[in-house]
């Protein structure tokens, strides 16, 4: 029993037509919390518990948190969220229904985490939002599900936060034997961090986040990620917070299924019409995302 489920993998036809190549969806979207993140946070919350943790600490307002908030409730461990002053009451709405506790602290991720380390006691369990191994081995599930139903794309299509995503998949494309199949990772012009790591040459941070996915609001990407650019085919690609906005619009039109910003931008790279035509067959990973409702997102479209 894993507190994640297996979710749909189906061709899209609208995607496929718009990326001159076969398109087919990985519905993470799908899972109970609404994202991808139920596969790593689930899989560590259940490792914790084993080994006898009381309580559960996050640090996210964002998807991660509302996995940890369904995968205590699931399990029966209380836990505490600390989330940053930016976190939309959709999110602290959502928390609360799944029974966290929510503390709203400081004005970014960086300062909410600081007090949730705090908080932390002996018999808690902290649950990092992207840079923990019991995460990536959770995430990797994903591709386990592809590659059991007989189908192998020729590359993956995924957007990039803290790049825990990116980790288990990459972990997932491996321990299927699957070292050949390239990764495209994509994150939005303002959340750039793993294309600023490429650039850099190691893990750097960014000054700010100014893009309206804040869900791939990770200033510096994890050391896990970057070291994976260097032994997998991976290819970093940037859009722009409109062209990911523009994709969760298609999409909902085409799929019936509304996803963030931050799930947008991968879907974006499809809808870009040429950067995917080299491939006969990918395989799109819709990250999801609860946090943003549509109201948002065609307010953010508004913007100039
Ligand atoms: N969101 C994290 C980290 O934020 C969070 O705290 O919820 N797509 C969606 C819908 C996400 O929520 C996230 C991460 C990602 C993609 C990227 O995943 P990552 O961080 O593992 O690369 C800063």
């Amino acid at each position: 029993m894993t507190l994640h489920i297996n979710t749909p993998l189906i061709e899209s036809p609208a995607l496929s037509a718009a990326a001159h190549c076969t398109v087919h969806l990985k519905l993470d979207a799908l899972q109970p919390c609404g994202s991808f993140k139920l596969r790593g946070v689930g899989h560590a919350c259940e490792v914790h518990r084993a080994k006898g943790a009381q309580r559960f600490v996050s640090s996210s307002g964002g998807n991660a948190g509302l996995a940890v908030a369904y995968a205590g409730r699931k399990l029966g461990v209380p836990v505490v969220v600390v989330v940053p002053q930016t976190t939309t009451a959709r999110a602290k709405e959502l928390l609360e229904m799944d029974g966290a506790q929510v503390i709203v602290h400081g004005g970014s991720w960086q300062e909410a985490n600081e007090l949730a380390q705090t908080l932390v006691g002996p018999d808690d369990a902290f649950i990092h939002p992207f840079n923990d191994p019991l995460l990536w081995t959770g995430h990797a599930t994903m591709i386990d599900e592809v590659a059991s139903t007989g189908y192998k794309p020729d590359a993956v299509v995924l957007s990039v936060g803290g790049g825990g995503l990116l980790s288990g998949v990459v972990e997932g494309l491996q321990r299927n034997g699957w070292q050949d199949v390239p990764v495209i990772a994509v994150e939005t012009q303002g959340a750039a961090s793993f294309h600023a790591a490429i650039v850099a040459g190691k893990p750097v941070a960014l000054e700010a986040i100014t893009s309206v996915a804040t869900s791939l609001g990770a200033k510096q990407v994890c050391d896990q990620a970057f070291a994976y650019a260097q032994t997998h085919p991976i290819e970093s690609l940037v859009v722009s917070d409109q062209q990911a906005l523009q994709a969760c619009e298609r999409f909902l039109h085409d799929q019936r299924i509304l996803v963030e910003p931050a799930c947008g931008a991968a879907l974006a790279v499809a809808y870009q019409g040429e950067a995917l035509s080299r491939y006969k067959d990918v395989l799109m990973v819709v990250c999801g995302g609860a946090t943003a409702s549509h109201e948002q997102i065609k307010a953010w479209l508004a913007q100039p």
